[in-house]
């Protein structure tokens, strides 16, 4: 068959990301026999009349569309990406008749929300590789691809027959050695414009964070990949693409411990000069580790900190307490790393009082950069949405594509005010939906200068004071749709 596959994703900020899941997708389907073509829409001035003439010149059976982001999950300054999805498949829509099918991240996180708004024929709920070719394979034979575990119909759909046998495990087994088919995209481009390359070392998370889709999306179990075939990947990378900045898109690398270890011994023993980041949990982060990942080429690590007050981190469903937090904190810094905590305000059970306990222990700590959000993008299924619809102060209803964060009314009218005098003393702090990280232009001159990797290693006191007393208002900062309408509750 004929297979297009599109990503539609065209946000630049914090950096362009080269679209790794559907590239694992490409090769799985180019694997199973089939033609196939990408369209990125990431770059350009006309994505959508190039998706509309490359369609018509290609002529393909299926086309596959993956949409990684719903919105940025910021609050207030929400910025959506919804229309332009529409956008794109409705230019699918009208340039052929091939069947449409959806997945990604995002439209994974919210499936049926996402097939009802954008018309699609197919959608695939989490990993691509196997149900996807296995959609394609049925398509092609005339049996129903809705018996296929994992896909979802679209409202046109119609049963027809039955497919015979067991439906396909979805999830991809490593040991199939299948590498994400960057070859088909201009990941170049992505390095170019201070994007990082990127890869994933396993899949899943076994934490139940409160707010998390993580495991939702990848399994609540690790599954962790040859640490050999990691290195190797890398090690092509950078031999085919040149020396480039890496993210590992793990929900966290450092867990379980001893697959990180293994990794940073693979780099060391084969003399590679990385530089590298990743996301971070302070549990069992010992000295050896944070040391080792230093001499691996670890440039900073993003911890996944969410508070540093003991109940409201209890209360978050976090596995450590704030000593473990402060001692890894310690230890990243002590081995040379930069640290940046994640920091989630407002969640349920938030007080005055422990805004103040996390923003003193910021203080203390004295990381590298801080990124506080403020309140919680609800998403269906996680533990704190459940827990909110069984309590009765939220109704299934108001979790859609149009986002509802969540901001303990305790603090709802303190946190804006305190989080910018916070940012604003300590200078080292982004927040996401109070003040706009960068602005494209600022963006686009750092790049030029060859600055890539994440830029919160980077932050100067004095620049962001300034960036912090700018007038920000009606200022263009991605490209989704800007303060795409939302609840809070
Ligand atoms: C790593 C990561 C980042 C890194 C990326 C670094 C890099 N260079 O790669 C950074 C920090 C830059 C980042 C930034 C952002 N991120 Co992010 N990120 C992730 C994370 C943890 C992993 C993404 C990844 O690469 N996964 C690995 C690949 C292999 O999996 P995948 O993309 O899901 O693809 C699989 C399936 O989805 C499916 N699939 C994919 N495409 C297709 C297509 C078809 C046709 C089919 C059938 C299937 C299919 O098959 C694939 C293979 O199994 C996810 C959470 C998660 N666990 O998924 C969030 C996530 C994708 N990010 C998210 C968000 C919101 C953002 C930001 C908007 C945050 C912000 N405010 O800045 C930005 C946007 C950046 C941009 N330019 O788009 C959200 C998106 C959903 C949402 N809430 O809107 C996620 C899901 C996290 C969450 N909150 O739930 N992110
Ligand atoms: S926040 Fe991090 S550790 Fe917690 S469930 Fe999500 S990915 Fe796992």
């Amino acid at each position: 068959m004929r297979v297009l596959l599109v990503s539609a994703n065209r946000e630049q900020i914090p950096d362009p990301v080269f679209p790794l899941g559907m590239a694992y997708v490409a090769a799985a389907v180019e694997a199973s026999g089939h033609q196939i073509e990408v369209a990125d829409l990431c770059f350009g001035r006309r994505p959508l009349q190039n998706l509309g003439a490359q369609i018509v010149r290609f002529k393909p059976d299926v086309i596959g569309i993956s949409l990684r982001n719903v919105d940025n999950a910021a609050y207030p300054r929400t910025v959506g990406y919804l229309a332009l999805h529409r956008q794109v498949v409705d230019v699918a829509h009208g340039s052929s008749d091939a069947p449409v099918v959806l997945g990604g991240s995002g439209f994974s996180i919210m499936p049926l929300a996402h097939m009802r708004e954008l018309n699609g024929d197919w959608g695939i709920v989490g990993e691509g590789e196997r149900a996807f070719v296995a959609l394609l394979q049925a398509l092609e034979q005339g049996d129903d691809p809705a018996t296929i575990a994992g896909v979802i119909p679209g409202s046109s759909y119609t049963a027809s027959s039955t497919r015979r046998g067991l439906p396909p495990e979805p999830m991809l087994d490593w040991n199939e050695g299948l590498r994400p088919l960057r070859a088909a995209f201009d990941y170049p481009r992505y390095l170019r414009r201070g994007g990082m390359g990127n890869i994933q070392t396993k899949r899943g998370c076994i934490f139940k964070c409160s707010y998390c889709t993580y495991p939702l999306l990848e399994g609540n179990r690790f599954r962790t990949r040859d640490p050999v075939d990691v290195v190797d990947e890398i090690e092509s990378l950078q031999r085919d693409f040149g020396p480039h900045p890496l993210f590992f898109v793990d929900s966290i690398l450092n867990f379980p411990h001893g697959h990180v270890e293994a990794i940073c011994e693979e780099i060391l023993s084969r003399g590679l000069a990385l530089r590298w980041s990743c996301y971070a949990t302070p549990v069992k982060l010992d000295r050896n580790q944070a040391k080792l990942m230093a001499r691996a080429g670890c440039e900073g690590i993003e911890l996944g900190t969410d508070a540093v007050d003991d109940d409201q981190l209890a209360r978050l469903g976090k596995s450590f307490d704030v000593a473990t937090a402060e001692r890894a904190n310690r230890y990243c810094l002590e081995a040379g790393l930069r640290v940046c905590h994640s920091i989630i305000f407002g969640a349920p059970g938030e007080t005055e009082a422990s805004v103040r306990t996390t923003c003193e222990a910021l203080v203390r700590m004295r990381p590298t950069a801080v990124i506080a959000m403020t309140g919680i993008r609800l998403y269906p299924g996680t533990p704190l949405s459940q827990s909110l619809i069984r309590t009765g102060s939220l109704d299934p209803d108001e979790i859609g594509l149009l986002p509802t964060f969540y901001i303990d009314p305790a603090v709802a009218e303190f946190l804006p005010g305190y989080l910018l005098k916070q940012a604003y003393t300590a200078g080292n702090w982004v927040l996401p939906g109070l003040v706009p990280p960068i602005l494209p232009r600022t963006q686009r001159l750092l790049r030029g200068l060859g600055i890539s990797g994440p830029l919160w290693r980077l932050f100067q006191k004095s620049f962001m004071q300034r960036l912090y007393r700018a007038h920000f208002k009606g200022q263009k900062t991605s490209w989704g749709t800007s303060n795409a309408s939302r609840k809070v509750i």
